[in-house]
C-alpha cells in the first residue's frame, strides 16, 4: 500500500513538474511575443510636422554627457544641445560668497530652540530667516541668470544645418523617436527626392551622431551658435572645433564635430559648406574643464577628452557607431518590457494620440509607452561617469533655465532617480551616487557652520559646485534633511544590487555621516522625544519645532544604517543608531484623523499644497504601510484625500506612488492619466505652483509647468510600484493593479534583496510569476492576502502560479 502511494506520489510529482515546465515555456513564449510586439508598435513617438517649440515639441536624444533636442525643420535642422557639466557661477566667481555658508549661524541655535519650546514660532522663524539662512548669491552687472554666482546649468548652443532646398512644401513628412532603439528620425520627400535624417547618442564612445541623407546630391551649410564666449574656432581635416567659456566664471569648454561626407567641403568664417553630397554625418563631442571634486571643481583636460572621443568615433565610422549604440542601448532598455492587453492607438501621431487619450479613447499601449519613455530618458541622460540628471535631465536650451536647472533635493532630484533600481537600470543610478559622494566634504562644512554638528548636510537647492549651505531664503531654503534623503539612494543601490564591496567602500561611510548629523541635531522636546528643531517642512508653513518629514527621514537613515552596520559588522553603531531611531517622535495622527505635517497639530484640511512631505514615511520611506501600520496608513490617506489630486507635474507623480503604496490601483491610474494629459490649461508657459497647466507636452516631457523631468521619472516609478513592491521585505506582486489593466505582463523588474521578476496576470488576477534571485536564502512572496515562502538558490528560475500561494 505504502509502495503504491509512493509510486503514485512520484508519478504525480513528475506530471506536475512536466506541466509546470510546459506552462513556463508557454509563459516565456507569451513574454517573447509580447516583447516583440512592444518593440514593433508601442515604442515610437511620431509627428507629421516639424517642431516649432523647444519645450513642447522638439525631441530629446542623448549619450549621457550631451542632451540634444532635434526639431526636424525642412529647410533647416536645429540641433540644440547642452553638456551636463557646463555651469555658470560657482567657486571662483565670487570668493566672498563661496558655498553660501555662514560660519556663525549655529550660534543662534540655542535661542531659536528656546523660542520654539516657549511656543514663539513666529519669533523663531524671524531669527532663522535673519541668521540661519545662507548668504544670498551676488549678482554682477550683466549677469545673465536669476541666480547670480550660485550659477545655473548652461546650454552649449545650437548646430544649425541648412539644406540646399528651402522650406518648401514636402510630402510624407515624418519626425520620430523610436525609444526601443534610441533613434531619432526625420524623413520627407520633395517630388521624387527622398530625405532621411538619423540621430542618436553613442555612450560607449561618448559622441552624438547626426546623419543626413538624400536620394540625389544635396547642398548643406552648417553653423554653430552659442550664447557662451568664444576663445577660438578652427576647421582642420574636416573637424570643426570651437573653444569657449562661460562669461561669468570663465569655465572653459570645447565642442567639436567631425564631418564625414561624399560631398565637396569648404570652410569659411565659421561656416561649413558642402555641395554635391548624398550623405553628411556629423560626429559631435563636447567636454568642459569641470571635475566633480571639492574644492576647486576644475582641471579636466577637456581638449584631450574631445579629441580622444572624436578620433575613436571617426576611426569606427557611422555603421559601427550605430551598431555599438544599438547594442549598448538595448542591453539596458530590453531588460524590462510591459504589455497591457487592450487597445493601442498606434495609427495616430503622438500629439493626436495624446489628445484622443485625454478625451477618453482607450489606449493602454500609450500608458505602456509613457512608462518606457522614462526609462529611455534615463538611459539617454544618466550613464556611469556623466553628471547626474538635473531638473531637465540633460536637456537645457537656456543660460537662465527655470530654477537654474539644478539639483533640488527636497523631492525633485530624488524623484528623478526613483525608477533607476526597480526598472533594472542600476548603472544609471551611479551618476547620482557619485554626486552624493562629492557633496560630503562641503556638506560637512555646512553642518558645522549652521548646526555645529558632525556629519554632512545639503539643503533645498544644490549645484555642480558643491553648494550645500542652507539656501538664502525662507520658506524654501531651510532643509538639511536633503542629505539623509539622498543617502536613501546610496543604500537602495546596495539593497537592490547586494554588492558588499560597494556597501563598505562607498555607501556606508556616506550613510553613517548622514546619520551622524541627525544623531547630533535631534533634540528632546518637552516630553523627552527626539525632534528636529528648528525645522521646515519643504516650502510649506513656517519654522516648526518638528517637521514630520525630518523625523521620518531621520528614522529612515538610522534604520538603513542599522541594517547596513549589521552587514558590515559595525555592531556598536547599529546599536546606537537603533536606540536613537526609537526615541524619535513617531508620525502623529491629528485632530481630523490626518497624518500631521508638523509636531504641532495645525494642518488645514483645505490646504492643497503640492508638497505632501508628511507622507515621506509611506513613500519613498517605509515606516508606514497598510500591512504593518494600518492606522498610520489610514491617516496618510486622509491627508492625501484632503490635498486632492490636482497638482504640479512632479506632485501628480508622487501622488501616484502614494496611492500605489496604499494599494489603490484605480486611483494611481487616475493620477497617471493626469500626468499624461496634454499640458496647457491656464498657464501654458511660465511657472505655476498650483498645478495649473500640468501634464505632459506633445513630446511627452512632463510639465510642472514648465518642463521638469522629475514628473516623467516619478510616473515611470509609479507604474513599477503598481506592479511590484518590496519595501516591506515581502515581494508584493501586483499590489495596486487597476481594473482597467485586465491582463498583461511585465518582465525584468528588480526588487530589494536582489531579485528579478516577470509577472503575468490575467483577468485581474496573478497568473504566473518568474523569479530569479541573486543570492541564497528565504523570501516571502505576497499576493493580495496570500503568500508563499521560497528558499532561493541563486540563478535558478522559479515559476509560481496563483495556486502556489496560500
Ligand atoms: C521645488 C518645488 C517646485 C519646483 C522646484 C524646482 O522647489 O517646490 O514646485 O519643482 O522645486
Amino acid at each position: 500500500m505504502l509502495a503504491v502511494s509512493v509510486i503514485y506520489a512520484v508519478k504525480t510529482k513528475r506530471i506536475m513538474m512536466r506541466l509546470r515546465f510546459t506552462l513556463s515555456l508557454l509563459f516565456l513564449l507569451f513574454i517573447t511575443l509580447v516583447s516583440a510586439r512592444v518593440r514593433n508598435s508601442d515604442t515610437e513617438l511620431w509627428y507629421t510636422k516639424p517642431a516649432q517649440d523647444w519645450m513642447r515639441e522638439a525631441l530629446p536624444i542623448g549619450n549621457g554627457y550631451i542632451g540634444t533636442m532635434f526639431f526636424g525643420g525642412v529647410g533647416r535642422e536645429q540641433l540644440q544641445f547642452s553638456e551636463g557639466s557646463l555651469w555658470s557661477g560657482g567657486p571662483g566667481a565670487n570668493s566672498a560668497y563661496r558655498f553660501g555658508n555662514r560660519p556663525d549661524a549655529w550660534k543662534h541655535l540655542v535661542e531659536v530652540r528656546n523660542l520654539i519650546k516657549q511656543g514663539h514660532l513666529k519669533e523663531a522663524h524671524a531669527l532663522v530667516e535673519k541668521y540661519m539662512t545662507g548668504v544670498a548669491p551676488v549678482k554682477q552687472p550683466g549677469d545673465r541668470t536669476d541666480w547670480g554666482d550660485y550659477g545655473a546649468q548652461q546650454t552649449m548652443g545650437d548646430l544649425f544645418v541648412t539644406m540646399g532646398h528651402d522650406d518648401v512644401p514636402v510630402t510624407q513628412y515624418r519626425r520620430s523617436l523610436d525609444i526601443s532603439k534610441a533613434l531619432g528620425k526625420v524623413s520627407y520627400a520633395i517630388g521624387k527626392h527622398r530625405y532621411v535624417r538619423t540621430f542618436f547618442g553613442n555612450y560607449p564612445t561618448g559622441v552624438m551622431v547626426y546623419r543626413f541623407e538624400s536620394s540625389t546630391p544635396e547642398q548643406y551649410e552648417i553653423g554653430f551658435q552659442t550664447p557662451q564666449q568664444k576663445s577660438s574656432e578652427s576647421f582642420e581635416n574636416n573637424r570643426y572645433t570651437f573653444k569657449g567659456y562661460v562669461p561669468n566664471n570663465k569655465q572653459a569648454f570645447e565642442m567639436a564635430y567631425q564631418l564625414i561626407s561624399d560631398g565637396e567641403v569648404n570652410y569659411q568664417h565659421g561656416k561649413v559648406k558642402i555641395v554635391g553630397a548624398k550623405f553628411v554625418v556629423l560626429i559631435q563631442a563636447a567636454a568642459t574643464d569641470y571635475v566633480m571634486e571639492y574644492p576647486s571643481y576644475k582641471g579636466a583636460d577637456y581638449h584631450a577628452a574631445v579629441t580622444k572621443r572624436l578620433d575613436r568615433a571617426t576611426h569606427m565610422g557611422y555603421r559601427a557607431l550605430l551598431k555599438q549604440h544599438e547594442q549598448d542601448y538595448s542591453a539596458l532598455f530590453d531588460r524590462v518590457s510591459l504589455k497591457i492587453a487592450g487597445k493601442s492607438n498606434i495609427s495616430l501621431p503622438t500629439d493626436e494620440r495624446q489628445q484622443a487619450f485625454f478625451k477618453g479613447a482607450a489606449d493602454v499601449g500609450f500608458e505602456a509607452l509613457y512608462f518606457q519613455y522614462g526609462r529611455y530618458l534615463m538611459i539617454s541622460a544618466s550613464r556611469p561617469g556623466t553628471m547626474p540628471m538635473h531638473l531637465q535631465g540633460k536637456w537645457n536650451n537656456s543660460v537662465n533655465p527655470p530654477w537654474a536647472a539644478d539639483y533640488h533635493t527636497n523631492i525633485n532630484e530624488q524623484m528623478l532617480y526613483w525608477p533607476a533600481e526597480v526598472t533594472n537600470l542600476a548603472e544609471c543610478h551611479e551618476p547620482l551616487i557619485d554626486y552624493i559622494k562629492s557633496l560630503v566634504p562641503p556638506g560637512r562644512m555646512s553642518a558645522q557652520d549652521f548646526f555645529h554638528t558632525r556629519g554632512w548636510v545639503v539643503n533645498t537647492m544644490n549645484n555642480a559646485w558643491g553648494y550645500t549651505a542652507v539656501n538664502w531664503g525662507l520658506p524654501w531654503g531651510f532643509f538639511p534633511g536633503g542629505a539623509a534623503w539622498l543617502a536613501q539612494h546610496v543604500w537602495e543601490h546596495y539593497e537592490y544590487g547586494q554588492d558588499k564591496a560597494y556597501l563598505m567602500q562607498t555607501a556606508y561611510p556616506i550613510m553613517k555621516e548622514a546619520a551622524q548629523f541627525w544623531i547630533d541635531y535631534l533634540t528632546p522636546d518637552e516630553q523627552g522625544r527626539l525632534v528636529s528643531s528648528p525645522s521646515y517642512s519643504p516650502e510649506h508653513g513656517g519654522i516648526s519645532g518638528g517637521a514630520s518629514m525630518d523625523h521620518q527621514i531621520a528614522w529612515d537613515i538610522l534604520n538603513n544604517c542599522v541594517q547596513a552596520a549589521k552587514v558590515i559588522g559595525d555592531q556598536s553603531f547599529a546599536d546606537s543608531a537603533a536606540w536613537i531611531r526609537d526615541q524619535i517622535l513617531p508620525p502623529q495622527i491629528g485632530k481630523w484623523r490626518q497624518l500631521q505635517e508638523w509636531k504641532e497639530d495645525v494642518d488645514d484640511p483645505n490646504d492643497k499644497h503640492r508638497h505632501v512631505s508628511q507622507l515621506f514615511a509611506l513613500h519613498p520611506g517605509r515606516q508606514i504601510s497598510p500591512l504593518e501600520t494600518p492606522a498610520l496608513a489610514k491617516a496618510a490617506q486622509v491627508s492625501l484625500e484632503a490635498r486632492g489630486d490636482e497638482a504640479t507635474g512632479w506632485s501628480l507623480a508622487w501622488k501616484m506612488n502614494f496611492w500605489s503604496r496604499l494599494k489603490d490601483g484605480n486611483r494611481a491610474l487616475k493620477l497617471y492619466k493626469m500626468v499624461m494629459k496634454p499640458a496647457g490649461g491656464g498657464v501654458s508657459s511660465g511657472t505655476s505652483y498650483t498645478g495649473d497647466g500640468s501634464g505632459s507636452y506633445a513630446n511627452l516631457l512632463d510639465a510642472h509647468p514648465p518642463f521638469q523631468l522629475d514628473g516623467n521619472m516619478g510616473a515611470t516609478a509609479g507604474v513599477a510600484e503598481m506592479l511590484l513592491q518590496s519595501q516591506t521585505g515581502t515581494l508584493e506582486l501586483l499590489p495596486a493593479l487597476p481594473d482597467d489593466w485586465k491582463s498583461g505582463a511585465i518582465t525584468g523588474l528588480r526588487a530589494r534583496g536582489g531579485y528579478t521578476l516577470d509577472i503575468l496576470w490575467e483577468k485581474g488576477q496573478l497568473k504566473q510569476v518568474k523569479v530569479v534571485a541573486d543570492k541564497k536564502g528565504k523570501k516571502i512572496l505576497g499576493y493580495q492576502d496570500k503568500s508563499k515562502e521560497v528558499d532561493f538558490v541563486p540563478g535558478k528560475v522559479y515559476m509560481l502560479s496563483l495556486q502556489d500561494f496560500s
